[in-house]
């Protein structure tokens, strides 16, 4: 509604302004838009990447209780963080190839609001922390030692990350030190959600301790806004695992979203993003990457690279885990 106003609003119908055809593409463009914004999700509905039912149940049982989009990711995501046998997010995450854990994390909400954290050590719930510098700060993004500070300014508790079977596992690795990641495995289990409410807004989170045994310092992804998650609320939401550095080359999640406002379902959007991908690599076959996404209507879809990838989802019809197409058949 708002954007149909803007549109009508702007003068950009004038024609002495812009000649007929680009007239009639706009309105065009504004039907388009308005249809899809008169489309709305029949309930609430959460989806996350891999096969996370403890994670959508309490994403879902927030969204029951009429609860936020927005309180649902970041509670949802929360489940993945502190599960210890999650080897990919949080507490028992695989250190870096020195041996510490460390956390890449952001949020966005139905107002484009949005916060992240990157290499953020010793704190279990990155996602609270993005949401923090969303809330609480004047920016985005915060990283590294400042991302730390900030999350011991906001009274979260500091504790190792670094379990036993990951530092064992971690020993081992050191042996041959070989940085190839495995397609497929624990390796890649980035939790990302999108969420939409009773209200019919969309949010999304994603959270991770990135890619086992990386170089120290290195980034993914997962936290940067328009990579690893983007939600546009008159229009969809995106999020994304896998090796993350193909997944910003792409700005894989803000592409999917656009994708999807200029008229793609979810499922075409993210198959185009995975495409998009393998024109650029030439050797996609030794990666992986995995795309979920969610329109206003409450379509969802997802795709992957090589078949092994899921995505969980929860709504009225009820708790399904669904394997992803994939470019590359079983
Ligand atoms: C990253 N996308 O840091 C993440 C990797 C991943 O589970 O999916 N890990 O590149």
């Amino acid at each position: 509604m708002e954007r149909r106003k803007f549109l009508k609003n702007s003068g950009l119908g004038g024609a002495a302004i812009l000649g007929s055809s680009l007239v009639a593409a706009c309105q065009e463009k504004e039907t388009e838009v308005g249809s899809l914004a008169a489309k709305v999700a029949e309930g609430p509905i959460v989806i996350a990447t891999w096969d996370v039912p403890n994670a959508t149940a309490k994403a879902y049982e927030i969204l029951e209780r009429n609860g936020t989009a927005l309180d649902a990711v970041e509670q949802g995501v929360m489940v993945e963080e502190a599960d210890v046998t999650n080897q990919s997010v949080g507490k028992g995450g695989r250190p870096d190839r020195d041996g510490h854990v460390t956390l890449d994390a952001c949020i966005m909400d139905k107002d484009s609001r949005c916060g992240a954290v990157v290499y953020l050590q010793n704190i279990v719930h990155a996602v609270s922390v993005a949401r923090k510098v969303m809330e609480e700060t004047p920016h985005v993004m915060l990283a590294g030692a400042g991302a730390k500070q900030f999350a011991q300014e906001m009274g979260f508790p500091e504790e190792d990350l670094l379990t036993e079977k990951s530092r064992e596992e971690w020993l081992e690795w050191k042996k041959t030190s070989q940085y190839k990641p495995v397609i497929n495995i624990e390796n890649h289990d980035t939790i990302g959600m999108l969420a939409i409410d009773a209200n019919g807004d969309i949010a999304g989170a994603c959270t991770t301790s990135g890619m086992a045994y990386k170089m120290a310092g290195r980034v993914g992804d997962s936290p940067i806004i328009g990579a690893g998650l983007f939600v546009d609320n008159e229009v969809g939401g995106a999020t994304a695992t896998g090796m993350g550095e193909e997944v910003v080359r792409t700005v894989g999640s803000f592409l999917i979203v656009e994708l999807m406002r200029q008229g793609k379902s979810p499922q075409e959007a993210c198959e185009e993003g995975v495409r998009r991908i393998i024109a650029k690599k030439k050797n996609y076959k030794d990666i992986q990457i995995g795309f979920i996404a969610i329109n206003k209507a409450g379509e969802t879809g997802g795709y992957c690279i090589h078949p092994g990838f899921s995505y969980r989802q929860y709504s009225g019809k009820g708790h399904l885990n669904t394997p992803a197409k994939s470019y590359i058949d079983a």
